[in-house]
């Protein structure tokens, strides 16, 4: 069995659990504390990030280097092209998801998060009691983008994150508009790269996350409903529907990590 160490909402764990669906490989997911039990994740893989994935012995970090794992130990169906033009634009294209959209989306997120009260509630669990709920939909927006300037995510750096994402999804949208993959006719690592990256720019509408209905579909305002990436997110949806397992109804979300055990 494997065993995927995460975040649900973390988009380098979506990534990572494309891939697992694409190679249709069964695995539980266990996750992750924040805090302490990424102490004791560090105790397991030497590192405090999530993904992490256990497969009997081995242990492997970082959402590439499990996509090239997976790929050399469960090699069918393949993730990475055999032709060198492909892939190359395919190493290219999730090396550059990583770290743009991977980088720009988190930012972007926690924009939107301090911009809408409404948006900030309903990350919170269905139990969260409603005067909970509504006393975080009205801290002010100005007094969490105050905190925020103080870990680098303030205004000027969210607003420059935006001016990324909206050239990066100009740009899919542009290669998307005339293949139906980024690379060809298949799907590889750069699709999955870039489909689990954007997960929080707008949260698919499926039952695929165990994630709170209201923020099924929902994302980024002036990048998740902006008809210009239409093509992005009908090619997203696509990809969500042919390869990514949909877990059934899961009407109880709840984000209570499960604690880590370690052998
Ligand atoms: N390069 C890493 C990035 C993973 C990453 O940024 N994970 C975030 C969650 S989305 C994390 O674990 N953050 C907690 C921390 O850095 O302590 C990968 O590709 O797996």
């Amino acid at each position: 069995m494997l065993y995927l160490y995460q975040f649900e909402l973390c988009p380098y764990c979506e990534k990572v659990r494309f891939i697992l669906d694409y190679k249709r490989l069964d695995y539980s997911k266990i996750e992750v504390t924040p805090g302490v039990g990424q102490l004791e994740l560090l105790r397991l893989s030497g590192k405090t990030q999530v993904p992490v994935l256990k497969d009997g012995e081995s242990i492997i970090t970082d959402s590439t280097e499990i996509a090239n794992y997976l790929e050399r130990k469960y090699p069918e169906p393949a993730l990475i092209p055999r032709d060198a033009l492909q892939k190359g634009q395919c190493l290219l294209i999730e090396a550059w998801a990583d770290a743009s959209i991977g980088v720009n989306s988190r930012k972007a997120f926690v924009g939107a998060l301090n911009q809408y009260g409404n948006f900030r509630s309903s990350i919170l669990p269905r139990e969260t009691p409603d005067f909970l709920k509504s006393l975080v939909r009205s801290v002010p927006g100005e007094l969490l983008d105050l905190v925020g300037t103080g870990l680098g995510l303030g205004g000027e750096s969210v607003k420059e994150a935006l001016k990324n994402l909206k050239q990066d999804l100009e740009a899919l949208s542009l290669i998307l508009a005339n293949r139906p993959y980024l690379t060809g006719s298949q799907p590889t690592l750069a699709d999955f790269a870039v489909a689990g990256l954007s997960l929080t720019l707008k949260f698919p509408s499926g039952t695929y996350l165990n994630i709170p209905e209201e923020l099924k579909g929902k994302g980024i305002p002036g990048l998740a409903d902006h008809s210009a990436y239409d093509v992005f997110f009908n090619w997203r949806d696509r990809l969500y529907a042919d390869y990514r397992k949909d877990q059934g109804p899961t009407n109880n979300f709840d984000p209570t990590p499960t604690s880590i055990e370690i052998n």
